[in-house]
């Protein structure tokens, strides 16, 4: 199999994780292969990454020239890891969900600047990409304790701020991430905690101007049950839309702003976006 190929199954089965891995690893495949049908493939390849669509629509003119200022782009948006590491003091409960990278940048530039603070994330059924998360923090020395996550709830009744990455943000400000956000949001906010999305701005996606609805993947019924009964339906949704009324605010490499202050910010800063 060719690189192009084998970067496409890689985004596909989720063994190349996260918004933003994806949108880079899509990049570096159109930097291999540019054609209609290259570009084709890669936006079908994840329905919910406005990232990745955003990227290949930035490179596919000339992806000799475009591919290294996308690449460029994303290392740049690590910007936005000091901006979140202010909202992480001395003493607090993180509360995190999934894997996201923003997420880890942001609680390893905190540990970084010496904050002494602990983490709680959940399992994130049904691929665990809960275990990533505990794993890489844990491993930069900060106590992590993983919840199931039906256990949600508690968790978020002892913690003091939540973190959720990004994989889309429409023009109404609603954030789209991992299945389960909007909940865990619903809680954060019964308890009066704070919720922050940590995103590179390039997830913003500007069809949704146009009406258009963010779809929302899903995935296959294996990955919950192997081999499930007859007549049992599997609802494997991978993603759920966050209101923005739930997000305190969106922080992204532009900085930290309320959802509808953010779209404004993401179309001066990128007026290609629209
Ligand atoms: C991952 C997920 C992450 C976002 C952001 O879901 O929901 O929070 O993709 O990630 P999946 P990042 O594992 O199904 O792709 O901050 O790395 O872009």
């Amino acid at each position: 199999m060719d690189k192009f190929e084998q970067i496409c199954r890689d985004i596909k089965s989720v063994k190349i994780q996260g918004a933003e891995a994806v949108a880079e690893a899509a990049v570096k495949a159109l930097m291999i292969r540019n054609d209609n049908k290259a570009v084709e493939k890669l936006v079908s390849l994840r329905v919910t990454e406005p990232c990745l669509r955003n990227a290949v629509e930035f490179v596919k003119k000339d992806p000799a020239t475009l591919g290294p200022q996308a690449l460029q782009h994303f290392k740049d948006s690590d910007r936005l890891f000091e901006y979140g590491a202010k909202k992480v003091e001395d003493d607090m409960i993180v509360f995190t969900h999934c894997h996201s990278s923003a997420v880890m940048g942001v609680l390893k530039k905190a540990k970084e600047n010496g904050v002494k603070f602990q983490l709680y994330c959940t399992e994130t059924r049904p691929l665990f990409q809960g275990r990533k998360t505990a794993k890489e923090i844990s491993s930069i020395g900060v106590p992590v304790t993983m919840w199931v996550d039906s256990g949600a709830r508690m968790a978020l009744r002892d913690s003091d701020v939540f973190f959720m990455g990004c994989d889309a943000v429409t023009s109404e400000g609603k954030v789209i991430n991992k299945i389960g956000s909007e909940m865990f949001a619903e809680i954060a906010e019964k308890y009066d905690t704070d919720t922050y999305c940590c995103t590179d701005s390039w997830k913003y996606d500007p069809l949704t101007v146009f009406g258009k609805r963010e779809p929302i993947e899903r995935r296959d019924s294996k990955e919950v049950w192997d081999k499930s009964p007859k007549g049992v339906d599997i609802m494997n949704l991978a993603f759920e839309r966050v209101d923005p009324k739930l997000i305190t605010a969106i922080i992204s490499e532009l900085g930290d702003f309320p959802p509808s202050v953010f779209i404004q910010e993401v179309r001066k800063a990128y007026p290609w976006l629209g």
